[in-house]
């Protein structure tokens, strides 16, 4: 996971200073320059970090830190309100043309995500939206860049406009605009190009392209993994053809995060949405105060809940909350809602939006996890339907006999059969605490 070195440095530097009830000029001059190890070790953009802690310093040995009664959190806030500022600030959003369809162009280096984040955005439009969009296959020069368009199109059930690779670019989206036009798509996106290296030939391209589809957005692909080179990168393309956003991909690797926040204070180009993975609902938008306070180990507990929201069927979970209240929750529930907390992703990275979680050592190693709730899946089919809704019936016997049938352990079993009776505990305390509290979403899991 990206930014974790930077993670572990920052929130163990931001320890030290937490309960503090005075705070020195010495103590801010310390914890500054732990900070700016930090940062430059994440390799974030020299001349960031130095105005970055400049900020900081001042605010943090000026009034409102020092006059506050908890001067150790305050400069926590501080840093974290720095940190935010330096990633855009208040999150920017998707433009939406007052005359559809709206053209999002998509441009970047090879190899950085261009195609891959085009069918991401489609189906994040799609299903977060509710937009009808039109992928538009302008990339002729690479063999294969139309199919690969062509099979992302295909998975995703959404249709791809192409006219082969014998067809200039500028006349692919002409005729993709008039296509979408007629077919009512409220979004165009259009998979361009990639170049090892900019060229002029490339920009020329780029420019005409735009000049025809006039796009409401161009969103520069960059790669996270290329640390300073996504920045300079990110710098040459907007001086030559003006950008509207960044896509930071693979942020999920094990980049260290320095791209992510230097970029928008090099290029002002704001962070639209970030890559976390090869699949295509890996893609979140990017909220400058989440990712800081992800980064300071509180969490990123909207964010959780919003996966929550567009993933989990939301009749189902209003049934589940049904069973809860009346306690007929069984180990078929159980397993369905496994099934969809898997929906939302690795259960390491929603481990990681938990606020401390990064301290918390048993979770880091989460991973292992994952073959635990296979295990847990195996177990809950080995039992009889009688079983799963009456768990009490579960003796010696029957516990062997569902181990073996599962290819687990009678520990295993009696593990998950404990589990589900402190869930089903927890889930009635849940519900009398949110009885005449305003209806909400409740999932037990969180
Ligand atoms: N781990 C990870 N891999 C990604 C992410 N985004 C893209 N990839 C992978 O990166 C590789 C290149 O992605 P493409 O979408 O083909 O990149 P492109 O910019 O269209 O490449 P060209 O068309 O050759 O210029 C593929 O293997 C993708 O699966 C991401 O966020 N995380
Ligand atoms: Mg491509």
């Amino acid at each position: 996971m990206a930014f974790e070195g930077l993670a572990d440095r920052l929130q163990n530097t931001m320890a030290k200073i937490r309960g503090k009830g005075k705070v020195s000029e010495a103590d801010v001059k310390e914890m500054m320059r732990e900070v700016r190890l930090a940062l430059l070790e994440a390799d974030v953009n020299f001349k960031v970090v130095k105005d970055f802690i400049k900020r900081v310093s001042e605010r943090a040995v000026g009034q409102e830190v020092m006059k506050s009664l908890t001067p150790g959190q305050q400069v926590i806030k501080v840093v974290k309100e720095e940190l935010t500022e330096l990633m855009g600030g208040e999150q920017s959003k998707i433009a939406v043309s007052n005359r559809p369809p709206t053209v999002i162009m998509m441009v970047g280096l090879q190899g950085a995500g261009k195609t891959t984040t085009t069918g991401k955005l489609a189906n994040l439009l799609r299903k977060k939206h509710n937009r009808k969009p039109l992928l538009v296959a302008a990339d002729i020069y690479r063999p294969a860049a139309i199919k690969q368009l062509e099979t992302l199109g295909k998975q995703l059930d959404m249709p791809v406009f192409s006219l082969g690779d014998q067809v200039s670019p500028v006349e692919i989206a002409t005729k993709a605009l008039e296509h979408a036009k007629a077919e009512h798509h409220d979004y165009v996106l259009i998979d361009t190009a990639g170049r090892l290296h900019i060229d002029d030939h490339l920009m020329e391209e780029l420019e005409q392209v735009k000049a025809i589809a006039k796009p409401d957005e161009i969103f520069l692909v960059v790669d996270a993994m290329t640390g300073q080179d996504a920045v300079n990168v990110a710098k040459s393309f907007n001086e030559l053809l003006g950008l509207t956003g960044v896509v930071l991909t693979k942020l999920d690797g094990d980049t260290r995060g320095g791209a992510a926040l230097s970029i928008r204070s090099v290029t002002e180009m704001p962070i639209k949405f970030v890559g976390l993975g090869e699949k295509l609902d890996a893609i979140e938008a990017f909220h400058p105060e989440r990712m800081a306070s992800r980064i300071l180990g509180m969490g990123d507990v909207l964010t959780l809940i919003e996966k929550a929201q567009t993933n989990v069927d939301a009749e189902k979970a209003k049934e589940l909350e049904q069973k809860m209240r009346t306690a007929s929750f069984t180990f078929d529930d159980f397993l369905e809602q496994l099934g969809q907390v898997r929906n939302m992703g690795p259960l390491e990275d929603l481990i990681g939006m938990l606020p401390g979680a990064n301290k918390m050592k048993g979770l880091k190693n989460l991973q292992v996890d994952e073959k635990q709730i296979s295990h847990v899946e195996a177990i809950i089919k080995s039992m009889t339907a009688a079983e799963k809704i009456n768990p009490e019936m579960m003796n010696a016997s029957r516990k062997k006999r569902i181990a073996k049938g599962s290819g687990t352990s009678v520990q295993e079993v009696n593990r998950l059969l404990k589990q589900f009776e402190d869930m089903k505990k927890m889930m009635k305390q849940m519900t009398t605490m949110s009885k005449g509290k305003k209806k909400g979403m409740k999932f037990p899991f969180m």
